[in-house]
């Protein structure tokens, strides 16, 4: 029987796989789809045994932001947002674990700058982005106006913002968009070897380089090297840096478990 779930979880070892599932529509967000994806993303962050995440979505398409005919979030555009956007943004930014977006084809509106929060992109040769929201006179959202310029500077930001012009994914890696632009057919596998590569990491400290960065983005050159040492601190306290020396003068692989 087909599994009608509007995201759909997939295990391969350490590595979970998400799947946005309204291929008709592109997977775009409705609010079902929403509480969807955050039990979803709340389970992975809970379940030990989860050590990266992967986020993609069915058929031809990633996510075409908001579902423009979904009528419980279509009247209050500024609380959908609040409400459902922010906490979604923030949620991918807090995962214990590095979070892949696998974008396997279009990605427009909140579904790009949800792509876009994500740690690492992998995007196939054929998808691209498309910052949607002028065509409907909205600002980009999901975090867009932070992510945007921090990722690509403020020309390219407003340029791609304002245009609503649709970017392909060579050209997203190209200008530092996104990690990876792969070959449609090797996209899938391409991405879950990275996806066990990162899971046979030290995935808290990934973490936490994750969440320093960011800060470090917002504070002073003194602020950052005071965060860094106070992030080394807990880390070098923590179990996977005793492992990652010990193995490293006994010349085997390390063996990290901490999250
Ligand atoms: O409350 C709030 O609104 C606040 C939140 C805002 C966040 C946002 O994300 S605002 C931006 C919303 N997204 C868009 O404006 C994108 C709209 N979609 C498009 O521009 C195009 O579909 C694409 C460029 C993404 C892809 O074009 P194409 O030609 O490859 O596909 P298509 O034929 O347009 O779409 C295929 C189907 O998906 C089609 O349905 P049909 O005719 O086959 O039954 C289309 O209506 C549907 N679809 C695509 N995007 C959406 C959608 N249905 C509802 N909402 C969508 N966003």
């Amino acid at each position: 029987m087909p599994d009608d779930s509007l995201v759909l979880a997939a295990a391969q070892g350490p590595v979970r796989t998400l799947t946005l599932n309204r291929p008709a529509a592109l997977n775009s967000f409705t609010g079902a789809m929403h509480r969807e994806l955050r039990a979803a993303l709340d389970a992975v962050a809970g379940d030990s045994s989860v050590r990266c995440l992967v986020i993609t979505g069915a058929g031809r398409g990633f996510c075409a932001g908001q579902d423009l005919n979904d009528a419980e979030l279509g009247t209050d555009v500024g609380g959908v947002v609040e409400r459902i956007y922010k906490p979604l943004a923030l949620r991918i930014r807090s995962m214990p674990v590095p979070v892949i977006a696998m974008v396997n084809g279009v990605a427009a509106g909140a579904g790009a700058n949800f792509a876009f929060g994500c740690d690492l992109v992998m995007a196939a040769r054929s998808a691209s982005f498309i910052q949607a929201f002028s065509k409907i006179a909205l600002i980009p959202d999901c975090g867009g106006t932070w992510l945007l310029p921090r990722l690509v500077g403020r020309a390219r930001a407003l340029g791609l913002a304002m245009t609503g012009e649709k970017l392909s994914a060579d050209e997203a890696e190209r200008i530092g968009l996104i990690w990876r632009c792969i070959d449609d057919a090797a996209l899938a596998e391409q991405t879950m070897a990275l996806a066990q590569r990162l899971a046979a990491m030290p995935v808290k400290a990934l973490a936490a380089t994750r969440r320093v960065l960011d800060e470090a983005m917002m504070i002073s050159y003194a602020d950052a090297l005071s965060l860094e040492a106070k992030a080394q601190a807990e880390l070098g306290a923590a179990g996977d840096f005793r492992e990652g020396v010990t193995a490293f003068l006994e010349k085997r692989a390390a063996k990290f478990s901490d999250r």
